[in-house]
């Protein structure tokens, strides 16, 4: 490290959600790096949740792609930038400017967004740019335009603080947001907000509200249709708003029916619960919808965001302190990208592609002819004509479709059969770089230097506060080397993202008059030191410095007449499938992010959740005589996939959930975008990724296996296996459908080395098909293999651990073996706090000793719970459950 950069703390923003928190980052001269929320940043104001407070644990320089490659082979830059500028010329050349595309994401910075967008729809003259945030936000994105004419949400993070309803549709805020989770619930403990959680799934985020309706999957539009009727019908309307700033009242209206009955049969819920939700909503002033991917993910997501904006336009409660529609935002940069037009359907700066003014306003801006003039492929339809042959070179930067897009193995086939497809990122191994034939090392988070906009329009800087590793570069460096040898040198004559960021706010604010909503202007002067400096700033943030917090409270909507519009949201009946009776609902879980390509790093953050995983019914369980811990096969008309059973009453008969996040690096089969078909809303494109589906099966596994082993497991003689992180190597669940010839020789396999007799302990029992094995170097463990023919019931935490301890006699090893910690070492059973690396086990016994009755309590005693407040929602639950217990 530059000595410099030492003990130096770097005020930044998180890698992760969009929450949007502050950081402060100060590496240590041993390598490490010290995490904190920043006290001053606006989104945080100092909480940091548990994978903001792991950042440290993931920037390990092991397994990064430090190098150019093509073909596998190391190359210079100078040798990769000029084979891609000279294949994507080429293939416009020959084929036009539609046979090239760029496949981006929520995760680059504005500055890296804008030169992408810019290369592609400026200079190659094609729209087929799209993003990561087609599967993310595109149906928001819709709905606000056709609501408000233009994508803005009109809110802040302050109402939620300020409401009296706070309602969460299709969010799971404790998990996905935790740090405005906290805020709400900070905010709720204080003036008492009513909470109502909208999800199929009784969740984190659901054990904490006032009223949780776990509503059928899909049915949300019937809900808020009904919702909007009966606020009609009970006179819950603003009529002076009404009359002045919107229309299309009637048309909607009469899509929509209010009925108790109907809407309790549609939505499968009780018609008290319905009664209550809409009499509570009704005559409540100080409302916020919020929303996350339970609305937008699905084949009805924009009529599903207009329904609910209905209810907020028909009583003008919008952009007034407290109340509004509000779209949680996933990725770090979502937002960005939407401002700098990163979707395949829009241009830079809230410019409409498919408006002559707009298009030729932009090349009088960039001063370029080949603005492109159609809108391009969306993710889905991109990939496809990837496949068959249409596109003839793809870059895909800092997103991992092999694993996150629908029907995900025809995305890998696609990729195969490209002619040419160069990918961005930070590691050379992930699904889909083992696809490319150019890799590109990418500067990431702590290297690089930029903005990100959070889901209150805030936009923050993310700044650099380690070197470049090896040859890696910041993304846009490598898009305008690239777009340079392409021959628009003019055009891209970026030295730092300085220079970019000026010319984005420039053009925001570029012959507008107040027609475009995001308008930045009054950032457009700023010098390399102020933008350096530069401090939280909320758009719009205009040149002449009018403040405006919110949108929509003064009734100006940016429509051609100025007025919101009600949209008629039709109800739609659920798909079926006889064959695959099961919906498959697919999400997050709280510690992991995305593929994992970052927090699977993280030995913390991956004793959560260690293991992918399918939470069934227990009535649907029994049904399939699926037992608590099988294997279970998940069959779609696509594939399958083999995840343990999470059997919990928290999942709605009929409904499975599986998490997104484990990979073909982290899992055998546990791919679930495999399964998942790409059927898209017609309106925003976005693929429907919580209805796929599925049927399940027991995986008839012969024998069940856990092994600790302190370098990478060699997996490849188990049919089924999942690796997590521990703190001094990996652990790993195993299984096989037939006992190996010797499960010595298994264990050999799976250590990747030839086991001197002496250095192995074992305990076999033949009869019940138990056998234990662990594998010594000096007083040191180099890995254990438990096996049995039920779900081993060993404690991974007390054998992770053994990873890192002494074993000195005989006995140890024995007790070891035994699966016994030691008198000196406690187990602490599954991780509930990540921060202060508490389990389930320390906070039982607390209990069960009368020590805690309450979060708080647990808290002073064991600090859990205390730090960022993720793993609440669980410690409440383990009170709960024990108090139940006492009780009987
Ligand atoms: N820990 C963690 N946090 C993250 C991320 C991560 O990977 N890990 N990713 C970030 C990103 S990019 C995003 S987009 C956000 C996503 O944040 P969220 O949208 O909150 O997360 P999900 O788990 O995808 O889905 C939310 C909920 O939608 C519910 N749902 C499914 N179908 C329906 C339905 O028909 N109606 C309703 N009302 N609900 C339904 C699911 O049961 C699920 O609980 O999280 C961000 N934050
Ligand atoms: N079934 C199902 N599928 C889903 C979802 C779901 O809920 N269910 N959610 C969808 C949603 S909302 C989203 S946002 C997507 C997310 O899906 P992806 O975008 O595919 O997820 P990530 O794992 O975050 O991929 C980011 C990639 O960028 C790399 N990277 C990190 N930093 C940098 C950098 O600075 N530069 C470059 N060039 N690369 C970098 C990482 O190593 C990683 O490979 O998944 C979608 N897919
Ligand atoms: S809530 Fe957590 S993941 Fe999201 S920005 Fe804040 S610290 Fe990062
Ligand atoms: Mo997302």
């Amino acid at each position: 490290m530059d000595a410099t950069r030492a003990n130096t703390t770097v005020r930044t923003t998180c890698a992760y959600c969009g929450v949007g928190c502050g950081v402060l980052a100060t590496p240590r001269a041993d390598g490490s790096v010290d995490i904190a929320g920043d006290p001053e940043h606006p989104a945080n104001f100092g909480r940091l949740c548990s994978k903001g407070s792991a950042l440290g644990e993931t920037l390990g320089l092991d397994g990064r792609l430090l190098h150019p490659r093509v073909g596998g082979r190391r190359v210079s830059w100078d040798a990769a930038t000029e084979l891609v500028a000279e294949r994507f010329a080429h293939a416009i050349a020959e084929h036009g400017p539609n046979s090239v595309a760029l496949y981006v994401s929520g995760q680059l910075l504005t500055e890296d967004y804008f030169v992408a967008n810019k290369l592609m729809k400026g200079f190659i003259g094609s729209a087929n740019i799209d993003t990561n945030s087609r599967l993310c936000m595109a149906s928001a994105v819709a709905g606000h335009r056709r609501a408000f004419g233009a994508d803005i949400v009109p809110g802040t993070y302050e109402d939620f603080e300020q409401a009296d309803l706070v309602v969460l549709v299709g969010s799971n805020l404790a998990w996905c947001h935790p740090v405005l989770h906290q805020r709400l619930m900070a905010a709720r403990d204080r003036i008492g907000t009513r909470l109502v959680v909208i999800d199929p799934r009784r969740t984190a985020t659901a054990v904490d509200a006032d009223l949780h309706l776990a509503i059928e999957p899909g049915s949300d539009v019937a809900l808020f249709n009904g919702l909007f009727a009966y606020m009609s019908e009970v006179g819950a309307v603003d009529t002076g708003f009404v009359a002045a700033h919107t229309c299309g009242l009637e048309q909607a209206l009469a899509e929509a029916s209010g009925h108790v009955a109907d809407v309790a049969r549609l939505t499968g819920l009780d018609p008290s619960d319905v009664q209550a939700f809409f009499e509570l909503f009704a005559r409540t002033e100080k409302v916020v919808t919020a929303f996350s991917q339970g609305v937008n993910q699905s084949v009805s997501g924009t009529d599903k965001v207009n329904s609910i904006i209905n209810c907020h336009l028909i009583s003008g409660r919008i952009g007034k302190p407290g109340m509004g529609p509000f779209s949680v935002t996933g990725q770090p940069n979502a937002m960005g990208g939407r401002e700098v037009g990163g979707l395949a359907t829009q241009l830079a700066a809230h410019m409409d592609l498919e408006a002559a003014a707009d298009r030729e306003r932009l090349g009088r801006f960039w001063q370029t002819r080949s603005v492109a003039d159609r809108p391009g492929l969306k993710a889905v339809d991109l990939f496809e004509a990837v496949r068959d042959g249409r596109i003839k070179a793809l870059w895909i930067m800092a997103t991992n479709p092999v694993a996150s897009m629908p029907d995900a193995d025809l995305v890998r086939e696609a990729l195969k059969a490209c002619p040419f497809v160069v990918v961005s990122d930070i590691l050379p191994d992930t699904d889909t770089a083992k696809c490319a034939d150019v890799l590109l090392p990418a500067a990431g988070w702590g290297e690089k230097d930029g903005t990100v906009t959070n889901s209150e329009r805030l936009i923050s800087r993310q700044r650099a506060f380690l070197d470049l590793p090896g040859e890696a570069r910041p993304d846009w460096w490598i898009i305008t080397q690239i777009a340079r040898r392409m021959g628009f040198t003019a055009a891209f004559p970026y030295s730092k993202p300085a220079d970019i960021f000026a010319e984005h706010a420039a053009l925001s604010s570029f012959e507008n008059d107040g027609g475009r909503a995001f308008d930045i202007g009054g950032l457009a002067a700023l010098d390399a030191a102020g933008y350096h400096e530069l401090a939280p700033a909320r758009w719009p943030f205009r040149r002449d410095a009018s403040a405006q917090t919110r949108f929509g409270g003064d009734g100006r909507f940016f429509t051609p007449d100025g007025r919101a519009r009600f949209v008629a949201t039709p109800v739609a009946g659920p798909a079926r499938e006889p064959r695959y009776p099961m919906v498959l609902n697919t999400g997050r879980v709280r510690d992991h992010w995305h593929t994992m390509t970052r927090t699977g790093r993280s030995p913390r953050l991956s004793r959560h959740i260690a293991e992918p995983f399918v939470e069934i019914h227990p009535l649907d369980a029994a049904q399939a005589g699926i037992g608590p811990a099988d294997l279970v096969r998940v069959e779609s008309p696509l594939g399958q996939i083999v995840v343990r059973a999470l059997v919990a009453a928290t999942q709605r008969q009929g409904t499975v959930f599986v998490p997104m996040h484990w990979n073909g690096q982290t899992a055998s089969d546990a791919r679930v975008d495999s399964l998942v078909i790409a059927d898209t809303d017609p309106v925003s494109g976005q693929p429907a990724l919580k209805s796929g589906r599925v049927r399940i099966a027991r995986f008839p596994a012969r024998w069940y296996g856990f092994a600790v082993t302190r370098s990478s497991p060699r997996t490849q003689d188990c049919d089924y296996w999942a690796l997590a992180r521990a703190r001094a190597g990996y652990c790993a669940e195993l299984a096989g459908l037939a006992d190996p010839a010797s499960w010595r020789d298994l264990f050999a396999s799976l250590l990747g080395f030839t086991l001197a007799e002496d250095d192995v302990h074992a305990l076999h029992d033949v009869q019940s098909g138990h056998h234990r094995l662990a594998a010594f170097s000096g007083d040191r463990l180099l890995g254990a293999l438990f096996v049995a023919r039920e779900p081993v019931a060993a404690s991974r935490s007390f054998l992770a651990a053994a990873l890192t301890e002494r074993f000195e006699t005989p006995q140890d090893r024995l007790a070891l073996l035994a699966g016994r910690p030691r008198g000196d070492v406690p187990d602490t059973g599954a991780l509930v706090c990540s921060c202060f690396e508490i389990g389930t086990n320390q906070i039982e016994a607390l209990v069960r000793a009368g020590g805690a009755k309450s979060v708080d309590d647990v808290g002073a005693k064991l600090k859990a719970g205390t730090n960022c407040g993720s793993c609440r929602a669980e410690i409440r639950r383990i009170i709960h459950a024990r108090s139940l217990e006492n009780a009987n």
